[in-house]
């Protein structure tokens, strides 16, 4: 380990003889060993992925006209748009609403249960 006094290594010429870095993959902190690997490699680990998918479920129970003015309060979507998305949903079970960074996608997926709870309804979002 890195301040030990084993001779003898490459590494701990530099005095590291082992570096962890944390990667993110979704939500999970993945610890990945690369002691060998260049800051550059580095440095493309440690970067937070881009945009996740904001998905909207289908139910038997909150209305049409409710769906439509979530896509267009929540997720700027124009009326023909809310109303294109909501069927294409109703039809085929879910459908992805927007893409967005990790913590946005989370706080729109949060809105959309915090209302439709307001309004008792089951509506559900999720993000992935
Ligand atoms: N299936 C609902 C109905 O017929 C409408 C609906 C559409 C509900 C999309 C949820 O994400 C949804 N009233």
């Amino acid at each position: 380990m890195a301040g030990t006094s084993r001779k003898g290594s490459g590494a701990l010429k530099t005095g590291i003889e082992f570096c962890a870095v944390f990667r993110y993959s979704k939500s999970m902190a993945v610890l990945t060993g690369n002691g060998a690997d260049t800051a550059e490699k580095n440095r493309e680990k440690l970067k937070e992925p881009g945009e996740y998918q904001v998905i909207l479920l289908n139910d038997d129970y909150t209305t049409m006209e409710f769906v439509v003015e979530i896509l267009m309060l929540i997720f700027h979507k124009s009326e023909k748009e809310a109303g294109r998305i909501m069927m294409d949903i109703h039809r085929k079970g879910k459908g992805i609403v927007g893409m967005y960074p990790w913590d946005i996608a989370l706080t729109k997926a949060n809105e959309v249960h915090a209302i439709a709870r307001q309004h008792e309804y089951p509506l559900r979002c999720i993000v992935e």
